[in-house]
């Protein structure tokens, strides 16, 4: 699983720098030099080449509840490459930037409620995390976001949860980073968790992110 979601998102499918899919199998032709962390991605190409020892933790010792709203600028901590994976090591949040010290772009700019922030300058590829309790149910599940690329992408993020794939949303953009819209999946099933680890992984750019909300279906 870690393979597919560490593919380079440049769209360049060039087979000497990259896994190929075997013709006549589904056998991947695995870098076979160059590869730090033996994930089959060589080093120049693998968005996160090293092995990191850093231990992944709730923001600030506090897990998120499954039924509950999820801050999605409250990732988890321990760094890139554990915690969340980013384009750069940057806050590129420019004027009220959130964890500033981290390559997550969290930030409090054309946010829908004075003092919240987002996650905001997503690429596609780009991934963020959040250890959970769950309890055990069918849920709706909504997204808040914004997003004022019109006709550059519809909005798409994956779902996972302990690396089980709960959904994708998809969704139009809402014309102005400072006009919130929510994306729905609908009767999710749930298992019960403690210390499950929540991913988003953002299949689309320029689209800003506040939270996620989990709540039993009626
Ligand atoms: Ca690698
Ligand atoms: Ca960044
Ligand atoms: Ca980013
Ligand atoms: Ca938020």
């Amino acid at each position: 699983m870690l393979l597919l979601t560490s593919i380079p998102m440049d769209g360049d499918t060039d087979p000497e720098t990259e896994p190929v899919v075997d013709g006549t199998d589904t056998t991947v032709d695995l870098c076979t030099d160059n590869d730090s962390d033996a994930d089959g991605l060589c080093d120049d190409v693998d968005p996160c080449p090293e092995v990191s020892d850093a231990a992944q933790a709730p923001y600030e010792g506090v897990t998120h509840e499954i039924p509950g709203v999820i801050e999605l600028e409250f990732y988890d901590e321990g760094g890139p490459c554990v915690a969340y994976m980013d384009q750069d090591s940057e806050n590129r949040g420019d004027t009220d930037p959130f964890r500033v010290e981290e390559g997550v772009d969290a930030h409090g700019q054309q946010v829908e409620t004075p003092g919240d922030y987002v996650v905001g300058f997503t690429y596609a590829g780009e991934w963020v995390e959040y250890t959970v309790n769950t309890q055990a149910g069918v849920y709706d599940i909504e997204l808040r976001y914004s997003s004022e690329m019109a006709g550059v992408a519809e909005g798409s993020v994956e779902l996972r949860l302990d690396e089980q794939v709960l959904g994708t949303f998809t969704f139009p953009d809402t014309g102005a980073f400072s006009a919130f819209g929510s994306a729905m999946l609908t009767e999710v099933p749930v298992p019960a968790l403690s210390s499950g680890v929540l991913r988003l992984i953002f299949e689309e750019r320029y689209i800003n992110y506040s939270w996620i909300s989990f709540t039993v279906a009626p």
